[in-house]
């Protein structure tokens, strides 16, 4: 006998009460499928009747898996509690004891205390650590489960004693636990950084669609392997958790399972204490096209069910929101009785032969091994689309009086008493005071449990998490490869931006390294100009081309196709940043050196995602972001929203990210070329942000020996023509073409001699003089050492007037070098709607006031007359009354 899924019909609409009867009996006899077609016949046909079929997204609060359809549980039930039991004591004691050690030093328990089960299900049955020479599946750890997942590698034999006593203690002689999931911090451990909430689901979805990118391209061999992100029901409020699901099933990403953790609570109170966040979820994710599994209830509640014969077990449940589901965990077994079960004298009475402890264990479906075996179980087998699990659990499980309060989230101690009742309810065989302490314990190597745990990952191929860098030979195309990039331009008007877009287009037509680049753009490749490479390598769709495009008898026409190298995602920088992420860090998850190039509008890129790119850099992730339209003044037109002054303010306080503002092609080739070298052929964990900006103007050829400052962040371009320069004019970008311009009128008009330097990298310059620095510092007695800056300055006289499209801040960086000599024009402040040349004006970046810049600077130092430069602003049209444009 199937389940009663529905709520009885009242007993007077005796119609409806006959038609589910028939229902049922044609479910009983001929199986679940035949009522689905039935329901669909139904359906076609009462909407051809014109009758309005109502769009239902929820399913009865029960378990998606009827009873009858569960297949029973492979694995040793009691050896697996045993295991789960070590874990979680390990966990505990680990926060636990540290926080008694180091007040303050926080940890999470309760995170893992829910999840313990979902976890453990999978590292015994499912997660698997290889295929065949390939890795294997990929997990999304929920970050504040940390402390369950270093105790699960202390059984494995993976990590010491020392390192669980060194939990959150990273600073000290022995190597300590990170406190969330760090691939730099722990880069042998932690694959993918998921603790900042989002980050996780929205780059697990883009994972899957990059590892079917990657199949589909040939690039890899197609495996079953999975993703699984395990979510926070807290967690999928952020936009970026829900933001990108139907592209998981549009792609039929039958490689991803998403479970959410429905402890119902979040970090201050409940999730949705007045309504129900799985039927929520359910709902989101059903109508983008997931297949959605609810673990619900546990099996003990199977025979409550199967008892009721008045439906109103059902009814109750669903009567009851979140916020008294959590008071039911909090309040025990009297109170469930009275305030669920005594609603209804029936449910009263099949109760009845159950004490109160009883009544409290009942337990959730997330903390039932059985259900949730069958859940994971039909997951993988399911083909055609996403998965997701929504596992209903307790937050705190197991913590006694810590167990589903609101408080529950901060709790990083027990009390004396708490401890030893959980020692006792887990049978952890440790004296009463070790567990005050927080002693940790593992059983001998040859136990059953740990005989057991090891047996079950060695066949399932190995350990998990597990971070590899696995060997690699990888040749980088010396410079002259890009020799059309080093040419110039032959007296062509171009920008950067297609100066970069030729430097692609080449790497992508290399016998060798054209199939491992990656470009990645959201909705604005003819922006940056990349019709033709759309043309070239096609846009990857993983159905191909279903239409005929309507430019389909153009030359560059809009090509989708099974293997297109583009990763043209739509208006998505979040999704984006994803793809490049899974790219960036594939030379690890898959062992090929992809070659990722991003590349969007830079308004929309370090301030709308910066928190993916601090996480990518975490990750370890190598690749080119490449901010176009880059600017206050340089695009056009646009105005405040678009005009960006300040991403490479926002790049610089990466620390793995090398930020270049090049004015040149051959500046670009140089930069890319010692980047592929240095991420790909050299393995250093870094990554590039390179501004591209849309402003025409000719490419000189590469000067001699210009190299070594273009990598370090500064090389003079073009010395003064009349005499020794007494003024330095520092350029990035287009605006070296300012200092250019700027160097002409001073030396004309006013008879300044001055040099011009081409500044690529204020803040790779700020870096190797700090580090400089800090080596002066810690060695007082030996030579001093000079920052590049210095030396490349050497001999160089005069002010240095630095004008650059972005902030004021980004020269001044090199200030505390430079003496006093520095005197900096940015562009602070709010963009407007005008052409370059007014907005050069405003914001007094152009040559004019550069020249009145350094004259005035001239005439302060006693070198030039300063009536005369006061009337050099006039004569530059300089106004210099108007409104000081950082607070336009
Ligand atoms: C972006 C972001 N904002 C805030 C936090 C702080 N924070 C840590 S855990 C947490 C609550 C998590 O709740 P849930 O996702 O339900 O996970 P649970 O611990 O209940 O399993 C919050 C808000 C964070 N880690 N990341
Ligand atoms: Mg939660």
């Amino acid at each position: 006998m199937h389940q009663k899924l529905t709520v009885p019909a009242e007993p007077d609409v005796q119609e409806i009460a006959e038609w589910i009867e028939a229902f049922d009996q044609v479910v009983d006899e001929e199986g679940a499928s035949r009522g689905t077609q039935l329901l669909n016949a139904l359906a076609n046909r009462a909407r051809e009747a014109g009758v309005d079929v109502p769009v239902q997204l929820n399913t009865p609060y029960i378990n998606t898996i009827p009873v009858g359809e569960e297949t029973p549980y492979p694995g040793d039930r009691q050896l697996e509690r045993n295991i789960k039991s070590l874990v979680r004591w390990n966990a505990m004691a680990m926060v636990h004891r540290q926080n008694k050690k180091d007040k303050g030093i926080g940890g999470h328990i309760s995170t893992y205390s829910s999840l313990a089960t979902l976890l453990e299900v999978g590292y015994n049955h499912f997660f698997h650590g290889s295929y065949d020479a390939e890795p294997g599946d990929f997990v999304y750890f929920q970050g504040h489960a940390s402390p369950g997942v270093y105790s699960r590698a202390f059984l494995e034999g993976r990590l010491t004693e020392q390192h669980l006593e060194n939990f959150r203690h990273e600073l000290r002689d022995h190597p300590g636990l990170s406190s969330y999931p760090h691939p730099w911090l722990m880069p042998n451990f932690w694959r993918f950084p998921t603790v900042s909430m989002g980050i996780g689901p929205i780059n697990a979805i883009y994972q899957a669609r990059f590892m079917r990118y990657l199949e589909n391209r040939k690039l890899i061999p197609r495996t079953p392997r999975k993703v699984w992100a395990f979510v926070g029901d807290g967690e999928s409020d952020e936009p970026e958790s829900m933001g990108s699901l139907t592209l998981a099933s549009r792609e039929k990403l039958d490689n991803l399972i998403f479970v959410v953790n429905c402890n119902l609570q979040r970090l201050d109170g409940p999730v949705r204490g007045n309504g129900k966040i799985i039927n929520e979820l359910e709902a989101a994710f059903r109508g983008a096209g997931w297949n959605v599994i609810k673990v619900i209830w546990g099996g003990d509640w199977d025979r409550l069910f199967a008892l009721d014969t008045s439906g109103l077990l059902l009814k109750r449940m669903e009567e009851c929101v979140d916020g008294e589901y959590q008071n039911f965990k909090a309040k025990g077994g009297a109170y469930i009785r009275k305030e669920f079960f005594g609603k209804y004298p029936e449910l009263l009475e099949l109760v009845a032969d159950m004490s109160d402890d009883d009544i409290y264990r009942l337990h959730r479906g997330g903390h039932d091994p059985q259900k949730v075996y069958n859940a994971y179980k039909r997951a993988i087998e399911h083909k055609g689309g996403p998965t997701v699990i929504l596992a209903k659990t307790v937050k705190g499980y197991g913590l006694g009086s810590a167990e589903a309060r609101n408080a529950t989230h901060q709790e990083k101690k027990l009390s004396d008493e708490s401890v030893a009742s959980f020692v006792k309810r887990f049978e952890i065989p440790i004296p009463e005071q070790a567990a005050h302490e927080g002693s940790f314990y593992k059983p001998p190597a040859d136990s059953p449990e740990i005989t057991y745990l090891q047996q079950r990952r060695t066949e399932l191929g190995g350990y998990i998490p597990l971070r590899e860098i696995p060997p690699h030979e990888f040749q980088a195309p010396p410079l002259d490869y890009f020799s059309e990039s080093l040419a110039g331009s032959k007296g062509r008007e171009v920008s950067t931006t297609m100066a970069f877009v030729g430097i692609l287009r080449h790497l992508l037509k290399d016998p060798k390294l054209g199939k491992f680049i990656v470009p990645i753009v959201p909705d604005e490749g003819r922006t940056f100009g990349m019709e033709s490479i759309i043309r070239q390598v096609g846009i990857y769709a993983s159905q191909g081309q279903l239409y005929k495009p309507h430019d389909q008898d153009m030359v560059l026409y809009y090509r989708e196709c099974k293997d297109g190298q583009i990763l043209e995602e739509g208006i998505t920088e979040a999704g984006s940043m994803a793809s490049f992420t899974a790219a960036g860090t594939a030379h690890s998850n898959y062992k090929v050196q992809m070659i990722p190039f991003f590349t969007y509008y830079s308004m929309f890129g370090f301030q709308r995602v910066g928190d993916l790119i601090w996480a990518f850099a975490d990750a370890r992730g190598k690749g080119f972001l490449m901010g176009g339209t880059a600017g206050r003044t340089t695009l056009a037109g646009e105005g405040l929203q678009h005009c960006d002054g300040h991403s490479v303010v926002l790049s610089s306080t990466v620390p793995t990210c090398a930020t270049y503002d090049a004015a040149f092609a051959y500046e670009l080739a140089v930069i890319i070329q010692d980047g592929i070298r240095r991420m790909y052929q050299e393995r250093e964990d870094l990554f590039y942000y390179l501004t591209i900006y849309n402003e025409d103007y000719q490419m000189p050829p590469m000067p001699e020996g210009c190299r070594e400052g273009i990598l370090a962040g500064l090389y003079k371009y073009q010395a003064a023509s009349g005499g020794k320069a007494t003024l330095q004019l520092f350029g990035s970008g287009p605006i070296l073409n300012e200092a250019l311009r700027a160097q002409q009128i001073l030396g004309e008009k006013y008879g300044i001699a001055a040099d011009v330097w081409s500044v690529t990298s204020y803040n790779q310059l700020r870096r190797d003089a700090l580090a400089t620095e800090r080596w002066n510092r810690l060695h007082p007695a030996e030579p001093e050492k000079r920052p590049y800056i210095l030396s490349a300055l050497d001999g160089s006289e005069g002010p240095i007037v630095a004008a650059t499209d972005y902030m004021k801040v980004v020269p001044d960086q090199l200030a505390p070098w430079l003496s006093g000599r520095l005197v900096t024009l940015g562009t602070d402040g709010f963009g407007r709607s005008e052409n370059r040349e007014y907005l050069r004006r405003h914001f007094e970046v152009n040559a004019e006031s550069i020249a009145g810049a350094a004259l005035s600077r001239l005439a302060r130092e006693g070198k030039f007359d300063a009536a005369r430069a006061r009337k050099a602003f006039e004569e530059l049209g300089v106004n210099t009354e108007k409104i000081d444009p950082a607070r336009a």
